[in-house]
């Protein structure tokens, strides 16, 4: 694989791949702006990032099972109407990390911050898809069951040299209320070449496995996408399950991301005076629930006090936006008086009133994804 015409990156990123291209901020970058910075958004590729550089001459190849196969260029695309949707993306992977401490789990190392909340710009797929001649989702209108695959234009070695590429259900597709996106912008500006460049899937409140970049090709098909990254992978197996008695099709590939809840504003051990100290983070809800409350203990779990939540729109400015932050995060703080050592843990409910797992031993799966384990973190009080 050629590496030879990466981007530039922010130095502040911690890199946990270097070759494909693996990087996260540090977690106090999330809590620093409602919407997260471009070159602080975590990336996380399987090959190298595509050169696309005649625009003009780029499209995206629909066909499948339509009355006529059709290339929609970026012209086509920026003629309908634009949408902002301000999305938090996350990676199945986040956590990961810490997950392998109890049982080691295969995959990227991550932190917590495979995960950021940003204000996306493009056309909505439902009606790029009415192009082709696909209806809209209403209650008279059947998907039948079908699926619509996105091919990349980057090579990964999971693919055998071929393209990344995933499926959502077409009844999700084209409904407008789902809000994925063909997008070209980003926190209003063009889509850079890590996040995509020139055209990029957003689907929102879905793990970021399916948001796919490089945007080659769409295919209208009967069954979900037979890729790797859907059959193979970001599936979510019983800790029971291993290497050795592993059977993938047992299970559906991983879709809406369950209710998480971070604290970004302390490391995992840290040492701090004793007194007054604000505790911040984030918490967001998969499949457009809302979050509905975020606990705090300062006692590892003991007690609890509820935390305050910020959500704003801190987008920049257009003047067709399109204001909807169910897709987004909350931010969360509060202030407590920490006297003596301890751990402080946080967990959010979501608007469903599902709550995070307290062990990360209960959700363990070999492939590491999902860890929404109450976080927390060791504080050592000095005097
Ligand atoms: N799309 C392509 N073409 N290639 C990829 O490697 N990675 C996916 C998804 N789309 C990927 C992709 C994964 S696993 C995630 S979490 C998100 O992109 C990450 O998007 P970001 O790099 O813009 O943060
Ligand atoms: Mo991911």
């Amino acid at each position: 694989s050629d590496y030879s015409q990466e981007p530039t990156r922010h130095p502040c990123l911690q890199i946990n791949a270097k070759e494909p291209f693996n990087a996260e901020p540090p977690r106090s970058a999330l809590v620093s702006s409602y919407v997260t910075p471009v070159e602080l958004f975590y990336k996380r590729n399987h090959g190298p990032i595509p050169v696309v550089d005649d625009i003009e001459r780029y499209c995206v190849d629909i066909s499948g099972l339509i009355e006529a196969a059709k290339k929609v260029y970026m012209r086509d695309v920026r003629m309908l109407p634009k949408y902002n949707v301000t999305a938090t993306l996350q990676c199945a992977g986040n956590r990961r990390t810490a997950m392998s401490k109890t049982r080691q789990v295969r995959g990227v190392g991550w932190d917590v911050s495979a995960i950021g909340n940003a204000v996306w710009g493009g056309a909505k797929l439902a009606d790029v898809l009415e192009l082709v001649g696909i209806p809209k989702l209403t209650s008279s209108t059947q998907s039948g069951g079908k699926h619509v695959e996105f091919v990349s234009i980057d090579k990964c070695k999971e693919e055998n040299g071929g393209p990344y590429k995933a499926s959502i259900p077409l009844s999700q597709a084209t409904n407008p209320e789902a809000d994925v996106l063909l997008a070209y912008e980003m926190n209003g500006e063009p889509l850079n070449r890590d996040h995509g460049y020139p055209l990029r899937v957003i689907v929102p409140g879905v793990i970021g496995a399916r948001s796919v970049k490089w945007l080659d090709s769409i295919n209208i098909i009967t069954e979900e996408c037979q890729g790797f990254f859907m059959q193979k992978d970001y599936k979510m197996f019983p800790p029971s399950v291993d290497w050795g008695n592993i059977d993938w099709n047992t299970r559906k590939p991983q879709m809406d991301f369950p209710v998480q809840s971070v604290i970004c504003s302390l490391e995992d051990v840290q040492s701090i005076k004793p007194g007054k100290v604000t505790i911040s983070g984030y918490a967001v809800a998969g499949g457009g629930r809302g979050i509905e409350r975020v606990d705090v203990s300062i006692d590892g779990g003991k007690t609890w006090m509820e935390a305050t939540r910020i959500q704003k729109t801190g987008v920049p400015y257009v003047a067709d936006h399109i204001s909807s932050d169910k897709w987004a995060w909350v931010l969360f703080e509060v202030t407590v008086d920490v006297t003596h050592s301890t751990e402080i843990v946080a967990k959010a409910v979501d608007s469903a009133a599902n709550v995070q797992p307290e062990k990360v031993q209960d959700i363990w799966n070999l492939r590491g994804i999902l860890n929404t384990s109450w976080h927390r973190v060791h504080v050592r009080v000095g005097h």
